[in-house]
């Protein structure tokens, strides 16, 4: 059985990852295509985000029909043939089930609308305020308002996302029966890991106006959260103990944590938490410039490393995904250290305890888009804030600099396979621009070069599966109020690993706190990295040291 402990995932966003039949849009058959290219990289998981028949307002996270292939992606037998094609290389496929909401085309919200009260109690129709206004004041993830007015009702229906993205009504028992249904469908089908999108906001709590914040406190880790999770396990993927579970975390506690992802198997495998992405935003808004704070950066992620494993409760580990800009871009640089920047972070992120995911891309130190106008955008909250952001009297310029740094579309343009066209993604027109850079950053040059970014995470993923700390190990922060140095050390039966990483482009001394007596170094971003005590340590330079 696979331990979901050594095991990374390895993030595919279909649409951008290969296309092979030139319309431009990624597809199953160009996933299958590339096991071989996973499999040389180590990942036992691959997470796909949702290819299910959608009208794609948020590129599937709006699902029109869980049981059902988009055929924009292919066909139920390229599925069957991916899954066969994985297995045969040891590779397991997790599926993205979003169940806080469907989209607005889906069957049941469309005899909703038709107004067949079965089907309305599947989502969240009000009434409005007497003074006309909206039920509550909440606000949407991608802007506006929360709610959406139906003439043909004089109600509302609550939407967090998008206006096309109506929320389920979780408090009905007969949603929860469906939702488990499409679960076992899937299980069906072979597949042995889930991710669950936005899974700890499908407990709404009260419906009032939220007087300080935009109503995020009244539906994110809702009332009767671990009990629908619960339900949900024991009624679907909790009857196969090969199967894994991630949730999507949106802005929760680790208390709340403790309990979703706890080693008792009751709820899911392990979390996502984006508090560590959010030390650009200013507290919760992301839509400003705000430098990275990397004095917050290492407390979160020191805290929730520590915090979990004192209550045996298990991390997913990231800096990228299909929400976030791409890391090198974020917090190393795209310049003269990118190389060496992007193998430091991979190590920070891949030597703590948790599973780590890579976001596709990532692997080769592919960096954000560079658009420089709305026409080249695609993402339905980019595209709204653009908007929003000049409604609040920003300038245009202002605008774009914002987008350039936050967007969603930084991490969306297609993978990059070669140096050629496009970037070798299509023989089409890619639906999303190539990154220009692709010229030199891309597959094919990483594999030929030993020292490439992609050889990196190919040996730290190795290294997880070769090192019981890795996996095992509990984790010590060193010097936690460094500003420069981001510094840790894992321990487990006699083993010991250092993990020391110069966060900046600047050289740094540092007198290391521990005996380095017998510690040999097995990773670095320098081809002559060395463990002395008193160690030099030049731009981004990342070091991994090793005692039995
Ligand atoms: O993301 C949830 C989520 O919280 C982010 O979309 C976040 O709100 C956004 O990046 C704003 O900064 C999940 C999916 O990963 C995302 O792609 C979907 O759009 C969203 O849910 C709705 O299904
Ligand atoms: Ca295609």
């Amino acid at each position: 059985m696979t331990d979901f402990r050594k095991s990374t995932v390895y993030q595919i966003y279909p649409k951008s990852f290969y296309d092979t039949n030139g319309d431009g849009l990624g597809d199953l058959r160009g996933i299958t295509r590339k096991l071989d290219y996973i499999k040389e990289l180590g990942a036992d998981y691959i997470w796909m985000t949702p290819f299910f028949v959608s009208p794609q307002n948020d590129n599937g996270y709006d699902v029109e029909d869980y049981y059902n292939i988009d055929p924009r992606y292919g066909t139920m037998e390229d599925f069957e043939e991916l899954s066969r094609e994985a297995e045969k290389r040891g590779i397991r496929l997790m599926l993205d089930m979003v169940f806080n909401h469907t989209s607005s085309h889906s069957q049941w919200f469309q005899k909703a609308l038709a107004g067949d009260e079965k089907y309305k109690n599947y989502y969240i129709f009000k009434k409005g305020k007497e003074n006309g206004e909206p039920p509550t004041n909440w606000e949407s993830k991608f802007g506006g308002s929360a709610w959406e007015y139906v003439p043909q009702f004089d109600e509302y229906y609550l939407h967090l996302f998008d206006v096309s993205q109506p929320d389920l009504n979780w408090d009905n028992p007969e949603v929860r029966k469906e939702v488990q249904n499409v679960v076992k469908f899937w299980m069906g089908k072979g597949v042995k890991a889930f991710r669950f999108d936005v899974v700890n906001l499908i407990s709404k709590g009260e419906f009032r106006d939220d007087e300080t914040g935009d109503g995020r406190k009244f539906y994110t880790d809702g009332p009767n959260i671990h009990k629908y999770l619960q339900e949900l396990n024991a009624e679907s993927f909790g009857q196969d103990a090969e199967i894994i579970t991630v949730g999507e975390m949106s802005s929760t506690t680790m208390e709340n944590c403790f309990q979703y992802a706890s080693g008792d198997g009751k709820e899911l495998s392990m979390v996502f938490s984006f508090h560590h992405l959010k030390v650009d935003f200013m507290g919760n808004e992301k839509w400003v410039l705000v430098p990275a704070d990397f004095g917050k950066l290492k407390q979160i992620l020191f805290d929730w490393q520590t915090g979990m494993a004192e209550h045996n409760a298990w991390n997913a580990l990231f800096w990228c995904n299909h929400d976030q800009p791409r890391v090198v871009s974020r917090f190393g640089e795209e310049g003269k250290y990118w190389k060496e920047s992007a193998k430091m972070l991979a190590t920070v992120i891949h030597c703590l305890r948790g599973t780590p995911y890579v976001y596709q891309g990532e692997e080769l130190g592919m960096t954000n888009a560079g658009f420089t106008d709305i026409s080249q955008y695609r993402d339905v909250e980019s595209i709204n804030h653009f908007r929003i952001l000049q409604d609040k009297g920003l300038s245009e310029s202002d605008a774009y600099r914002i987008l350039q740094i936050h967007s969603r579309d930084n991490s969306r343009t297609p993978m990059q396979w070669t140096g050629e066209e496009n970037g070798g993604f299509t023989t089409g027109t890619p639906w999303i621009s190539v990154n220009p850079n692709a010229e030199t950053i891309n597959a094919e040059e990483e594999l030929a070069q030993e020292d490439s970014i992609f050889h990196h995470y190919q040996k730290l993923i190795q290294m997880r599966k070769d090192y019981d700390v890795i996996a095992y190990g509990d984790i010590t922060p060193l010097e936690r109020k460094h500003p420069q140095l981001f510094a840790y050390k894992r321990e487990y039966q006699g083993e010991t690993l250092l993990v020391i990483n110069n966060f900046y482009g600047r050289e740094m001394t540092w007198e290391c706190t521990e005996n380095l007596k017998g510690f040999t170094c097995i990773l670095s971003n320098y081809p002559d990295s060395k463990a002395e005590q008193t160690m030099k340590l030049r731009p981004y330079e990342s070091l991994v040291l090793y005692r039995k």
